[in-house]
């Protein structure tokens, strides 16, 4: 008979399975920048959770917002039927987004927005009587999540190449990865704006009059944290604009302050027609994700729909009411403590430690922008992540949550850190890159 709670029951997703359940990593509680293991070890949280928890773990705010809506509505249908709070929080996020992105379309995770982005583009071009334009463009490198949209676009070799044809007339621009000429580089690296022009490559290859829109993170996460070249994004807007293609920024892990403002395309001052995001809206406390669409997008399909049923797309979950009432808990806690502002200071004393260790054992190369940052290991000969998955286990074992992707170790801790909680991730990192082989 099955022991109940052997551990063998739960495939778990991205996960090294067996090697897991021989020496299993489990936390039980959480609170500001700490999780607590099993065992009562307290684990420093250098990665938000998944790079969602921006406002730290345990917020009263937020559980008793969950709490009451539960006992008050614990659910709604999404289709054809609403509930005030997810107006609301539509209309928060409309407010916090750059001026012009004003509508709300809410899912359950960073993938479905994704995918939600994309047949929205489709769908506009289409309403607007440019249905050629059916093109999806994705970047080299790119993570845009699980859906079969999302990894179509996506450039990781790993969540492709397992899963068959994928969807058809995708293509890719370059990715931004310069390591010879851009190693060690703070905040937006120097060389790598004309990268965008591989737009243009594609453009010239397809036409432009089947190419629907172009997604992209602004800073790469999952990847191994690749911020955009100098200039690189604002060239890239002005090539969708010469083509009439819609740019999309993937924002579900720069949404919601990790660089210091509301969202990446604030901070770089490029505003696209739609954003992803996920994540932080909540805290990562609830799933929810949402695509953020530009006017012109809305009023298109408001106006052009051939049914009474503008989009034919949605999800059971859409604008969940608990989903929204901790989203609301959240955007109240962002707001009054500041804490995108605190992410920004914090950010350059991250960026003043993090370089500190350029010269420790096969360190290769540093990166970050805002409160995302990385260390990249040597990869070990013939056994490429081998080094960043011994770093993880190690941190474990030191009391610290390291996510690592290959031998890069990424970093992105909640926007509530202080200065020492950044010293103490980065001791811990040095002990771990010194005993590492
Ligand atoms: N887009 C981007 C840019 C993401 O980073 C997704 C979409 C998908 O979101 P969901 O909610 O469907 O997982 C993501 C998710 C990591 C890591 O450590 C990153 C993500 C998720 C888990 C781990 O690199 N990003």
């Amino acid at each position: 008979m099955k022991r109940l709670n052997d551990l063998e029951s739960y495939w778990m997703p991205f996960t090294a399975n067996r090697d897991f359940k021989k020496d299993p990593r489990i936390v039980v509680s959480a609170d500001g920048m700490y999780y607590k293991s099993e065992t009562g070890k307290d684990i420093l949280d250098s990665a938000a959770g998944l790079w969602c928890v921006n406002a730290g773990h345990n917020r009263p705010e937020i559980t008793s917002a969950i709490s009451q809506q539960a006992a008050t509505l614990d659910f709604a249908p999404s289709f054809q039927y609403g509930h005030p709070k997810a107006f609301e929080l539509a209309s928060r996020v409309a407010d916090l987004f750059p001026k012009g992105l004003d509508h709300v379309f809410f899912t359950n995770s960073g993938s479905e927005a994704v995918d939600s982005t994309l047949k929205i583009a489709l769908a506009y071009h289409r309403a607007r009587g440019k249905g050629t334009k059916t093109r999806l463009i994705g970047r080299e490198r790119g993570y845009h999540g699980v859906g079969f949209g999302g990894i179509s676009v996506g450039g990781m070799p790993r969540n492709r190449q397992y899963f068959g044809t994928l969807l058809s007339g995708v293509d890719h621009i370059s990715h931004t990865h310069l390591p010879d000429k851009n190693k060690f580089s703070k905040g937006s690296p120097e060389h790598g704006d004309y990268l965008a022009d591989t737009l243009e490559n594609i453009v010239a290859l397809h036409d432009a009059s089947t190419i629907a829109s172009v997604i992209v993170e602004p800073i790469a996460g999952s990847t191994g944290v690749l911020p955009p070249p100098k200039n690189y994004l604002k060239r890239l807007r002005e090539i969708c604009d010469k083509h009439d293609i819609l740019l999309i920024f993937d924002e579900v892990i720069t949404g919601f302050g990790r660089l210091g403002t509301a969202t990446a395309s604030e901070y770089f001052g490029v505003t696209p027609d739609i954003i992803s995001c996920a994540k932080a809206i909540t805290n990562g406390i609830i799933p929810m994700g949402a695509a953020v669409v530009s006017k012109k997008i809305y009023d298109t399909m408001m106006d052009e729909a051939d049914m009474p049923i503008e989009l034919f797309h949605g999800y059971t979950y859409s604008g969940h009411p608990i989903a929204s009432a901790a989203g609301l808990a959240a955007l109240d806690i962002y707001r009054d403590e500041d804490l995108f502002n605190k992410a920004g200071k914090t950010a350059k004393y991250l960026e003043s430690v993090i370089h500190q260790l350029k010269k420790d054992k096969n360190v290769i190369d540093i990166r970050n922008l805002g409160l995302v940052a990385a260390i990249e290991i040597a990869p070990r000969s013939g056994a490429v992540g081998a080094r960043g998955y011994e770093a993880m286990k190690k941190a474990w074992h030191k009391g610290l949550m390291l996510r690592v992707t290959a031998d890069t170790l990424a970093f992105s801790p909640p926007l509530i850190a202080e200065k020492h909680d950044i010293d103490k991730i980065f001791e811990i990192v040095q002990s771990i890159l010194k005993e590492l082989d």
